[in-house]
């Protein structure tokens, strides 16, 4: 078992020597011939090698914390790509929305247009900015003059962007070195690509070499790395990861917490997040639909809270990136961010749905005996009627399975669908879900086997039946 889990933890970009250490660590704790015959070794083993990775995301250093009222200068190095000017942009704004005065200094004048860059992403959060298109070509200059600017105009926060450049070139850094003499950054941020697998170390030491790195930010965390690169990141540069980069937008980074981070390095998917967003949900609110269900009974408005418990939810993904066994990539972010507006667009269209409407039993009938109704709620919610007639038919599928649902006998007693489902009533379901669903939806969610799975996990990790129809509506969205 341990072998195999070391195998996982390489496959996740964990650099081997590490993974050879804690290896070793574990075994060291755990004494085998004197664990008691009936001890569960599985969870023993488990435990020691998640309390080992813990520790070495921890480098037991405190990271820096700004001070108020006045200037903290932030420098930021890293390889070229690997994520700085996107992240810089990120955490002025981080810092911009709990009303620190934040800017950002550009002091890359190596690649063409790294200035229009910066201002770029500055202008659209207004977010102030220093830095030059064509002027002056010393990015030690400009990093200088720019801090002193914003250091007079009494900013807090104060962020140099440096260039980064293909390879550990020395000449990379000698003008980081050089640019870091010159402003005197109270903390170095290196960020990281965490892509880039094994490398990660080499790539760390380096820069630690040269810099007083004080924080770690691991980057593009979104993708299909794990990310064990960061372990390596930690422990070359003794520095804390603070927060991580989940995509390319600016409000795409997180704070870093080690539990959830570790959990998914192992593949366990971050049950506690999962469970709190349920929570969160107040399921058992649901009672009377939960009766409805059980006699087949769907309305619009039942659709209707069964969306805005998704968009409560979240993004679908990260959801889906809790549960264990799944990436966190299955969906895209793009198609994602699509498919809330999907699923905000059709919910508008039933704001404009009246209250006979949206708890009729047969709101489908309703609308195609008079369709003045469809006319009238696309007018309402300045949509085609088209647009309305394809949200009926989506309903009247869903309505369709409720149906089947309240029709397999036994399915809710106790109001528990996880105890009293068996396997030929779940195939049954799932049967009629993946008919329904969109086939690149399908596809997204890794076919049959993975709408099964996503079911069975559901089940058991949130309450009731529920939480996965809520969850599987969140798929019908993307159509
Ligand atoms: N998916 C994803 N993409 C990211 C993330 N962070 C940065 N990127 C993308 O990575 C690419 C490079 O990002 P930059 O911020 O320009 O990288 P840089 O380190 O400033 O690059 P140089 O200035 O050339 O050294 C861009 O396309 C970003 O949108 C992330 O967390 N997730
Ligand atoms: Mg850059």
């Amino acid at each position: 078992m341990l072998k195999d889990i070391c195998t996982a933890l390489i496959e996740a970009d964990v650099n081997i020597r590490l993974v050879k250490k804690l290896r070793e660590n574990v075994r060291a704790v755990i004494d085998f011939d004197e664990m008691a015959g009936g001890l569960n070794k599985r969870r023993m083993i488990q435990s020691a090698v998640f309390k080992e990775l813990m520790k070495l995301v921890d480098p037991g250093v405190k990271p820096y914390q700004p001070v108020k009222g006045k200037p903290n200068v932030i420098m930021f190095v890293g390889l070229q790509g690997s994520g700085k000017t996107t992240t810089c942009t990120k955490l002025a704004y981080h810092y911009q929305k709990k009303n620190w005065k934040s800017c950002l200094v550009c002091a890359d004048t190596f690649r063409a247009g790294a200035y229009d860059q910066v201002k770029q992403n500055c202008t659209k959060a207004r977010i102030p900015f220093y830095g030059s298109s064509y002027t002056e070509v010393d990015p030690v200059v400009i990093a200088q003059d720019g801090v002193e600017m914003f250091k007079k105009e009494g900013f807090e926060i104060i962020i140099v962007d440096t260039s980064g450049r293909h390879k550990q070139e020395d000449s990379l850094f000698e003008e980081m070195l050089a640019v870091s003499n010159a402003v005197k950054p109270d903390n170095i941020i290196f960020v990281m690509d965490a892509t880039i697998g094994q490398a990660c170390e080499g790539q760390a030491k380096a820069f630690k070499d040269k810099v007083d790195v004080g924080s770690v930010i691991i980057t593009k965390l979104d993708g299909h790395a794990k990310g064990g690169g960061a372990l390596s990141a930690v422990a070359a540069t003794n520095s804390p990861i603070i927060f991580i980069g989940t995509g390319e937008h600016i409000d795409d980074l997180e704070p870093f917490k080690t539990k959830p981070f570790v959990s998914k390095l192992l593949g366990m998917g971050d049950i506690e997040g999962l469970i709190d967003k349920v929570n969160e949900l107040k399921l058992e609110d649901n009672e009377v639909l939960l009766e409805k269900i059980k006699h087949g009974q769907f309305t619009l408005r039942d659709m209707y809270e069964q969306f805005q418990n998704i968009m409560k939810m979240g993004p679908f993904s990260q959801i889906m990136g809790m549960i264990p066994g799944f990436s966190q990539d299955f969906m895209s972010k793009g198609s994602e961010q699509e498919s809330m507006a999907r699923l905000k667009r059709l919910m508008t269209m039933m704001d404009s749905m009246n209250d006979q409407e949206l708890d009729s039993r047969d709101g489908a009938k309703l609308f195609s005996k008079q369709t003045g109704r469809i006319v009238r709620v696309a007018q309402g919610s300045g949509v085609t009627e088209r647009e309305v007639k394809e949200l009926i038919t989506q309903y009247t599928k869903f309505a369709a399975v409720v149906k089947k649902m309240g029709g397999i006998k036994g399915l809710f007693k106790g109001g528990d669908m996880a105890k009293n489902v068996n396997h030929t009533q779940m195939a049954k379901l799932n049967q009629q879900m993946a008919k329904m669903m969109d086939p690149r939806v399908l596809h997204q969610m890794g076919g049959m086997a993975g709408l099964q799975n996503m079911m069975r996990q559901l089940q058991a990790g949130a309450s009731g039946g529920l939480g996965g129809l809520g969850n599987l509506m969140g798929g019908f969205g993307g159509k």
